[in-house]
């Protein structure tokens, strides 16, 4: 799972919460991989001249999410940025236990970013990091390139399942 999103959202917080780790914090540095995660600094989401990098990063991930905390003031991301990321993106709002959450709000924008799911979590309790979990326990099923372009010719992600017609 590649994360992004500002500095302070808790992406490496939330990696030690799916850990099952105590939070201690790491400013990040530089994006990095660990595990089954690319942790990048928030400071990359934040300049338009990195983000394409992002972009780039995704490639090598199987699943995106875009990590923003329940507290943030304004929206990093604009909208359908699912169609220029090639994987499955994800929402994953932490924080939830800030006094100054507004969950409602932040869902609004990661749907019109485009995510296909949403996760709140607790990053100090682990309150909805099983979800994730089981979530990101699910396998993608495997396709054959005759099937990755059939669904391509008809404006499909990958993942997308086909209209029963086609079945
Ligand atoms: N209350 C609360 N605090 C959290 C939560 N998640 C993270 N934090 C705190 O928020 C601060 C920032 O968390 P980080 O995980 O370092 O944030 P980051 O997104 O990795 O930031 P950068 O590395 O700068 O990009 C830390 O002090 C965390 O302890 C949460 O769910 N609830
Ligand atoms: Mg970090």
């Amino acid at each position: 799972m590649f994360l992004m999103g500002r500095s302070e959202a808790g992406k490496t917080s939330l990696i030690q919460a799916l850990k099952g780790e105590e939070l201690h914090y790491i400013k990040t540095q530089y994006t990095n991989l660990e595990g089954d995660t690319i942790d990048s600094p928030g400071e990359y989401a934040e300049s338009k001249h990195f983000s394409v990098g992002l972009a780039c990063f995704s490639f090598e991930a199987d699943v995106i999410a875009i990590v923003q905390a329940a507290d943030e003031p304004y929206n990093l991301f604009g909208d359908c940025l699912h169609t220029f990321i090639l994987r499955p993106l994800i929402g994953v709002i932490t924080k939830t236990d800030s006094p100054y959450a507004n969950v409602p709000m932040i869902r609004q924008w990661m749907e019109s970013a485009g995510c296909d799911r949403i996760f709140e979590v607790n990053n100090v309790t682990g309150e909805g990091i099983e979800e994730l979990t089981e979530y990101l326990k699910e396998d993608l099923p495997l396709l054959t390139l005759e099937e990755a372009k059939q669904r391509q010719a008809l404006g499909l992600c990958e993942w997308d399942p086909l209209p029963e017609n086609l079945l």
